[in-house]
């Protein structure tokens, strides 16, 4: 039986039949909805936003944290290769384009171009490249000097897990502003940051101050804040 069949002579069918199934379903829905009310109903609801907060507020941690653990692999990468720099030049490359006899067109990145560029000198065909998808070119720079030994002509900079260039600082220039520019920052004012050595916490006086800083503004994309991911504590 149904609305427009009251007294189920309707002829069976296969449509008939479609149609009694389909009206069957629907009474079964709202006998089911009908047993809650709305304040459950917004309850669970509530719930369900809650618990996808949550997992998304995990999720984003747990990449976080992904991205903090590369961005001190590639640090430590970096160590290694100044480490034989060192063994083979007897101390650690300059921090200054200048310094290495390179042109540049920009005081941007400074620091972190003069440390590629030491690393992948013709002077020192010996080097190891670094892998490129550790590279980077925030500022979009490159020079008419002949340094490298591929031959490339760009000023890159080695970049953290967030596309950012890590900072590199002599002792030398402890005291001294750079300026860098980002690939990406959430905010459009942190485009450009200027970028110094930082302290120690525990001594109050300059980090590595006989060796050199590696320094990544971290997940915030701010230099010089708490979460930057360093070569010293
Ligand atoms: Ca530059
Ligand atoms: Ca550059
Ligand atoms: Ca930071």
């Amino acid at each position: 039986m149904s609305e427009s069949d009251p007294v189920g002579t309707m002829a069976a069918t296969p449509e008939n039949e479609t149609r009694r199934r389909s009206r069957r379903r629907k009474l079964v829905f709202t006998c089911v909805v009908a047993g809650f009310t709305l304040i459950e109903i917004l309850a669970v609801l509530a719930i369900l936003g809650l618990l996808m907060s949550m997992a998304v507020f995990f999720f984003g941690k747990q990449t976080e944290r992904a991205h903090v653990t590369k961005t001190d692999s590639t640090i430590k990468i970096l160590e290694g290769l100044i480490t034989s720099y060192q063994g083979k030049k007897g101390g650690p490359p300059f921090d200054s384009l200048a310094k290495l006899k390179i042109r540049s067109n920009n005081d941007a990145n400074e620091g972190a171009e003069a440390l590629y560029a030491a690393l992948h000198s013709k002077d020192y065909p010996e080097g190891t490249s670094i892998a490129e998808e550790l590279l980077g070119n925030s500022d979009n720079d490159d020079t008419p000097t002949t340094y490298h030994r591929n031959g490339v002509t760009a000023l890159l900079e080695v970049k953290d897990s967030w596309g950012n260039p890590i900072a590199y600082i002599r002792p030398e220039s402890y005291g001294k502003q750079f300026r860098y520019v980002m690939a990406e920052t959430d905010d459009p004012n942190d485009m450009e940051q200027a970028v110094s050595a930082q302290k120690s916490k525990v001594t109050g006086v300059w980090a590595n101050a006989d060796s050199y800083q590696l320094i990544s503004a971290g997940p915030d994309q701010k230099f010089g804040t708490d979460d930057d991911v360093k070569n010293f504590k």
